[in-house]
């Protein structure tokens, strides 16, 4: 197949050129010649038990299992394991940020320190902690000790529920789906789905909202604050995209997977005077720290550490023959990275008990000691470089996209007001007027089965062209950012009328860039504070607000979904339904489920039907709110809180909550 058929970013297809070139296959060959299962990629094949696994090839009411499960129950089983198993990973990253933050917290973990207080202490809040007379680390200590509690407690329900809506919390304890605590609702999804236990689709499905929760409102909005309290809550900041950051001159050191805590010690330690000399002294100009992925994502929008790009690119760094090591952590690492590698001098460096991989260096990570293990590996990466063969180097030549990432909550609050008169209440006004018809969260991954990021760019295109600010993350996020639709010039040359006015005024790209997969929980928040500013209903639930991932692969992906949808968020998911073989779990998702959470989850594959979908569930909304109908160049008026010079100064300073 073209290159250009495989990827839409010129970077990745001159490096798939070269991989052909030099007979390295990569995903995106096997995806050619390895056809999904059409049974289970369907959700129609059962392997819960040894009786099978029975493939449910009939029509649903006409064929069985061996135990006599149907077919919605298989589906409805498969997708619910989905479910837990993203809500695992994302809440076992927040688990290990929540004692790297009692460890800091205990003066334990001594290279790093309580960034943001202030966010320390409105997290506090959330918890019904007392912070009078404390000092921060006694704070983060009861933070932390908090949080650890939501992972395994026997009573009660996950504390950060009640960030929600009163209306939608209400909705949660109507049907049962409040969850009780994280590690409890995964256990018991595995249990209800496991051989014999729970075989109504409908009830299962309630099961996985309920664990889905756990992930949007548990593990991800936990992992979020963490990060915010210890790195830093993301601000703007300027960077570059593109598979082309390596630099010739000097050693390049890629950083991939999704925990941040190691991440940002590589960033200390990559300026360490020492270090830099020490490159010197083996013939390199300096180290070059590079992210991939959701780290990638998490240094990007704190440090403005550029981005090679998602989890379709790793891969295609080594092909750049430039990497001299890649330091790996936990989920969307591919294992062929070690086999390729073995082509190359790039040494692959693991360092989680969690995820070892053959043939791969192991470096264990501790945070107690955090420093010191970032210099050792920044060390090897440096004593690699000399190992560099000079017929290996590949660079893309495909000159790396500007642009600029890091809009957390609190900072889309302050962009709207400055840090005194911060508020949502430019943004709900700007929706209601129709100047800006509504918001979209583009998110997920790719997925070498379709046209790398090619669904994520016309997607994103489209909906600001129709007035729709787009706010992304994960891998999605560094599509946009690789074909430079985050600028706020993007805004001028492509956004609707009504929206560029908006950005213009405020200074912002149409596309907002809010952080990693965890981070779609700041798309959560901002979506409470648009309920709580008020004119637009008082529910997450029918807002003119969409989730949309277009290439999605990963099991988180699906938790994701998951959860916006129980937020009351009407999502659409590309790439294939694992609910295809089913009309009754297609029937429940997108019908049924909107009365009971007021939104619907779908799966489309054709992009314009997906663009169609999106617009026409933002449209429905503002109609059942009796807003003013959109109507592109024809806007109501709406209230400025600062003009234009003010908002000038304003941009990329201190947003509310953050201590600098
Ligand atoms: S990295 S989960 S491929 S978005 Fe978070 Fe990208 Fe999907 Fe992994």
């Amino acid at each position: 197949m073209r290159e250009d058929l495989k990827s839409a970013d010129p970077a990745a297809q001159s490096l798939l050129k070269t991989a052909g070139e030099k007979n390295v296959i990569t995903s995106f060959e096997r995806a050619e010649s390895l056809k999904p299962c059409p049974i289970g990629s369907h959700g129609a094949c059962c392997k819960m038990c040894h009786m099978g696994p029975c493939r449910l090839v009939g029509k649903e009411g006409e064929t069985e299992g061996v135990c006599g499960a149907s077919l919605p129950v298989v589906a409805a089983r498969n997708f619910a394991r989905m479910v837990a198993a993203g809500t695992a990973a994302h809440s076992d990253h927040a688990r290990d940020l929540a004692n790297t933050l009692l460890a800091v917290a205990r003066g334990e973990a001594k290279d790093f320190q309580i960034k943001d207080a202030r966010k320390l202490n409105r997290v506090a809040g959330y918890l019904d902690i007392n912070i009078e007379g404390k000092t921060v680390n006694q704070v983060a200590e009861e933070v932390a000790l908090k949080f650890l509690e939501q992972f395994g407690q026997q009573k009660g329900v996950l504390a950060y529920l009640s960030r929600a809506p009163k209306k939608r919390q209400e909705i949660w304890r109507k049907f049962g789906l409040e969850p009780r605590a994280i590690d409890r609702e995964c256990v018991e999804m595995l249990h209800r789905t496991t051989m014999g236990v729970d075989q109504d689709a409908e009830n299962i499905m309630l099961g996985a909202m309920r664990a889905s929760l756990a992930d949007g409102w548990g593990g991800s909005m936990m992992g979020t604050d963490i990060s915010d309290i210890l790195f830093g809550t993301p601000k703007p900041v300027q960077s570059r995209a593109s598979l082309d950051v390596f630099k010739e001159d000097e050693v390049n050191l890629v950083v991939h997977g999704h925990e941040p805590s190691f991440a940002e010690m590589l960033v200390v330690a990559q300026e360490d005077p020492e270090l830099a000399s020490y490159a010197k002294s083996k013939g390199a100009k300096g180290v070059n720290l590079v992210g991939m992925c959701c780290t990638a994502n998490e240094i990007l929008i704190r440090h403005g550490i550029p981005t090679a790009g998602g989890f379709l690119q790793q891969e295609l760094g080594i092909v750049t023959g430039m990497v001299e090591a890649m330091v790996v952590d936990v989920q969307c690492i591919m294992p062929a990275i070690a086999e390729i590698s073995k082509k190359y001098h790039t040494k692959i460096i693991t360092t989680t008990p969690k995820g070892k991989m053959t043939d791969a260096i192991h470096i264990e990570y501790d945070e107690h000691h955090a420093l010191e293990l970032a210099k050792k590996v920044i060390r090897l990466a440096i004593d690699n470089f000399e190992n560099r063969k000079k017929e290996d180097v590949a660079p893309a030549r495909v000159k790396p996209e500007d642009m600029i990432a890091g809009f957390s909550d609190e900072y889309i609050e302050y962009m709207q007001g400055g840090r005194f008169r911060g508020s949502y209440r430019p943004l709900n006004d700007a929706i209601i007027a129709g100047r800006i018809r509504g918001v979209v969260g583009i998110a997920g991954c790719n997925n070498p089965r379709i046209c790398q990021d090619s669904l994520h760019n016309f997607l994103a295109r489209e909906l600001i062209k129709n007035d729709v600010l787009v706010v992304q993350t994960g891998c999605s996020a560094h599509a946009s950012g690789k074909a430079g639709y985050m600028t706020p010039e993007n805004a001028l040359e492509n956004a609707g009328q009504g929206l560029r006015e908006v950005c213009e005024a405020i200074g912002i790209p149409p596309i907002l860039h809010m952080g990693s997969c965890v981070d779609n929980s700041r798309i959560l928040t901002v979506a409470s504070h648009i309920a709580a500013e008020g004119g637009l209903g008082d529910d997450i639930g029918g807002l003119p607000a969409v989730g949309i991932a277009p290439e999605w692969m990963s099991e988180k992906a699906i938790a994701i979904g998951t959860y916006l949808v129980a937020s009351g968020v009407p999502t659409i998911f590309g790439a294939g339904s694992p609910i295809e073989a089913s009309k009754t779990m297609k029937d429940l998702m997108e019908n049924k489920w909107w009365d009971m959470v007021n939104a619907g989850f779908y799966f489309e594959d054709n992009p314009e039907k997906m663009l169609e979908l999106a617009l026409k569930l933002i449209d429905a909304a503002r109609e059942k709110l009796k807003i003013r109908p959109y109507s592109p160049g024809t806007f109501g008026t709406e209230r400025v809180l600062m003009d234009m010079a003010a908002r000038r100064a304003g941009t990329f300073a201190t947003p509310h909550g953050v201590d600098v």
